[in-house]
């Protein structure tokens, strides 16, 4: 089988100058193409000042551009008030700043909190120190048999003192792609929040925010081709104006008065300090690169080398491919060598220029559920294609007939 990369490899740099790699960690972090690269230095050559701060005539550019820079994303992820977009550093930056603010104000002592046992850390652990900080009950969802959310378990867990469930749109580690109506309906069914993790469902879906029905989504730019340290949180703006700051300081205030102080409107309320417009204009240019490609087409493009990865890994001895099937999966896949530790196996696969992942893809509690403690993980992205996977499977077949223990 051929499937040929939906993004030229000479667009990305890294890339262009390492030919012999093969990069499969996408969802780690993505290559950049040149128009990134070009618009961040292009920013810094032109338009460079503090925004919001100054009436001059450079400090209005670098406002524009920040400005524009968020409007183009929130029409890229589907919110139709670009003003409900919070720029952050990314994912863990948005979901702290929604646990914190919007957490400790609303959590007491008695309420529940519901995530799922697929969570990343970032979207694990603050909810679970939040809990702990207020004396709320936290819960987490398990997966049914098939390796999927257990939606009958989620409804027997989100009472009517529920007021917040959190959950990945895609799971990092399997690729799970959740049913997000299903999760939203049982939330809203007893008014809980929800909040959705959109780390690994930005960069390969059509996220559409306004009819998704989650009140608050985290994603990071890194992983959409964008630079690091840029991301955002999109909310609705009524939570967004009902939930006080997160943090303190510059162009996030109103009036300061020696006792008090008000708050800004959206979205500089909850964006303190000096902001990073480098990482917004870069990914401004990363979405307008991904509009061009047309995200149904990443989208299939990631299914058909997911697919065609899982069938050609799993027909290798000793490998076990975890997950639920292809077609209900990002575009990664996950995987197993009998008797080989998958940081050794990404070892060996450096050697032969392939770049996975091993170790527990910071979802420790879902590991343990899994009983494993570590996996080997690749991801796919536009660059990638057929060549990349045929090299990974005759690197795992291989470290399989040099190391597999005979039974
Ligand atoms: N949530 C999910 C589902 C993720 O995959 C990641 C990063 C994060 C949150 C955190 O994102 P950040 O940009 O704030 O760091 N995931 C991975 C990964 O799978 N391998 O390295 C980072």
């Amino acid at each position: 089988m051929s499937i040929k990369s939906l993004a030229p490899r000479s667009d990305f740099p890294l890339l262009a100058g390492n030919p012999k790699l093969h990069y499969l960690d996408s969802a780690a972090t993505t290559q950049k193409p040149q128009s990134v690269l070009d618009a961040i230095s292009g920013y810094y050559e032109r338009d460079n000042a503090n925004p919001h701060r100054g009436a001059y005539t450079l400090s209005a550019a670098a406002t524009e551009a920040y400005q524009t820079a968020r409007d183009s994303i929130a029409r890229f992820l589907g919110a139709s008030d670009p003003d409900t977009l919070i720029f952050t550093r990314g994912t863990t930056e948005s979901l702290n700043l929604i646990a914190t603010a919007w957490g400790h104000a609303n959590v007491k002592k008695g309420d529940r909190i519901v995530v799922t046992r697929l969570e990343h850390h970032a979207n694990f652990v603050p909810w679970q120190q939040l809990a702990l900080a207020v004396g709320a009950d936290f819960k987490i969802c398990e997966l049914s048999s098939e390796g999927e959310l257990d939606l009958t378990h989620l409804s027997e867990l989100v009472t009517k003192n529920t007021k917040v469930v959190a959950f990945g749109h895609v799971s990092n580690a399997l690729g799970n792609v959740n049913p997000v109506a299903d999760i939203v309906a049982i939330a809203h069914r007893v008014g809980a929040l929800t909040v959705c993790d959109g780390a690994q469902s930005a960069p390969h879906l059509n996220v559409g925010f306004d009819s998704l029905g989650v009140d608050a989504y985290a994603f990071s730019g890194h992983k959409m081709l964008g630079p690091m340290g840029s991301g955002g949180l999109i909310a609705k703006r009524d939570l967004l104006e009902a939930m006080p700051p997160y943090q303190m300081g510059g162009d996030m205030i109103s009036m300061v008065g020696d006792g008090a102080t008000t708050w800004n409107i959206l979205p500089h309320k909850f964006e303190a300090g000096t902001p990073n417009v480098e990482g917004a204009v870069g990914l401004a240019a990363a979405v307008a690169y991904l509009e061009k490609l047309g995200m149904d087409n990443v989208h299939a493009h990631e299914l058909a080398l997911g697919r065609y990865a899982s069938e050609c890994l799993a027909a290798v001895e000793d490998v076990t491919v975890l997950g639920p099937p292809p077609e209900r999966r990002g575009g990664l896949v996950t995987f197993t060598l009998r008797d080989v530790h998958p940081h050794d196996l990404s070892q060996l696969l450096d050697a032969e220029n392939i770049a996975v992942r091993a170790g527990h893809h910071c979802a420790q509690p879902l590991m343990r559920a899994l009983g494993v403690n570590a996996t080997t993980r690749a991801s796919f992205y536009v660059y990638n294609e057929s060549s990349d996977v045929d090299a990974l499977v005759r690197a795992v077949a291989s470290v399989r007939d040099r190391f597999a223990v005979a039974p």
